[in-house]
């Protein structure tokens, strides 16, 4: 008895990095994966949660999906709704929101869980269990579910490895690995967490989060995909094998530069992560300033123009406040700093901002040199 499947979670389908629009991106990936589905003769595409994002659903992006899902039909893709495909009336998993919208139900080879409960879909010798994503504190497997030992059984939910959840994560339908490695499930396909990890028994995964399909954070760096699952069960004797295909074409890279290095070092080191990149085009860049340094973002914006560079100066410090401390003020520009530095003590927030752009301009000013304005992006 054999079972070979793409799991997948995590899309997030309408939801934009920094006012970046990620959608022909996640289109592409949703093909890939039917491509990989009928190009390896896989027997199913399983989603574990968070295809959309929450109110981002659009008439197009349904029947885009509805279309494409439909060509690898009668293999089943199965949907188990997360948190932010949130399983409600306003949602594209519901018929009646789909009628006010005159978009075509589900094609009949796409089984989405709607029922609170564990249910499942069986085929053949598989059966599929699953429940919505809509407790965040009921546990994911607080009941003893009856399965056929004779069968293959997989679960696909949208829930939190607690003790695993990475900082300021949601949690929702909290599990423990031992809930995971006690239960009768072959093989749970986990979605939530948008980096990859497995479960496993020593021996056998027993489950694993695929990661997202494609970044949706800036913080989602690396490799972007599925996991084809292949579980083969012989004399009740489970074998398991996970592999993961790169679905996104879509990536984030980070380049780190310091401000106090030459411009044309800089522009350098811009430049050979671009040239790295297969697809700079496809790639946002997030370029982190660290350090002390005069650096014109500006210039850099300008220059690049044609990439997708986000710029990060968390850690970026224009100019040194305590040697400024010790400006001599019986100059008219140690005069100026000493009641620019008194004015920025006392402020704070956008007029502090605004103050020490100030200085810095008169600072400009006084060496005779050409002011750039200060750029600031919300980070
Ligand atoms: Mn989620």
């Amino acid at each position: 008895m054999k079972f070979k499947f793409l799991h997948v979670a995590d899309l997030h389908l309408g939801f934009q990095i920094r006012g970046l629009d990620r959608t022909k991106y996640c289109k592409r990936a949703i093909l890939k994966a039917i491509n990989i589905v009928r190009d390896n003769n896989l027997d199913a595409l399983i989603i574990s949660g968070d295809l959309f994002e929450n109110d981002k659903i659009y008439r197009e992006d349904i029947e885009f999906l509805n279309e494409t899902f439909e060509l690898i039909h009668p293999k089943p893709v199965v949907i188990s709704p997360g948190n932010h495909d949130f399983l409600n009336f306003n949602c594209a998993y519901d018929q009646r929101f789909l009628n006010i919208l005159r978009i075509k139900d589900w094609s009949e080879n796409v089984k989405i869980f709607k029922i609170p409960e564990f249910s499942n879909f069986s085929f053949g010798d598989i059966n599929i269990y699953g429940k919505p994503c809509l407790n965040r504190q009921a546990k994911a497997f607080d009941k003893p579910i009856n399965i056929e030992p004779s069968k293959i059984n997989i679960a696909v939910i949208h829930a939190s490895r607690i003790n695993f959840s990475p900082q300021g994560k949601e949690i929702w339908n909290p599990f423990e690995d031992k809930d995971i490695l006690n239960s009768n499930f072959d093989y749970v396909a986990l979605g939530h967490y948008h980096n990859y990890s497995e479960i496993s028994d020593g021996s056998v995964i027993k489950s694993a989060y695929p990661g997202s399909m494609v970044p949706v954070s800036i913080a989602e760096y690396g490799k972007r995909g599925g996991l084809i699952v292949e579980i083969i069960k012989k004399d009740n004797k489970i074998s398991t094998e996970v592999e993961f295909v790169e679905l996104s074409d879509f990536s984030i890279k980070k380049i780190e530069v310091s401000p106090s290095q030459n411009i044309e070092k800089i522009k350098n080191v811009i430049l050979s992560e671009i040239s790295d990149s297969n697809n700079p085009k496809d790639s946002l860049f997030i370029l982190k300033i660290k350090g002390m340094g005069d650096l014109s973002i500006m210039y850099l914006k300008e220059l690049f123009s044609e990439y997708k560079i986000l710029f990060d100066t968390s850690e970026f410090t224009k100019f040194d406040m305590e040697k400024l401390k010790e400006t001599s003020p019986e100059t008219t520009m140690g005069t100026f700093i000493n009641e620019m530095l008194k004015l920025i003590e006392n402020a704070d927030g956008r007029e502090k901002q605004i103050l020490e752009d100030a200085l810095i301009y008169g600072l400009d000013a006084f060496a005779g040199k050409q002011i750039t304005p200060r750029f600031y992006d919300e980070n």
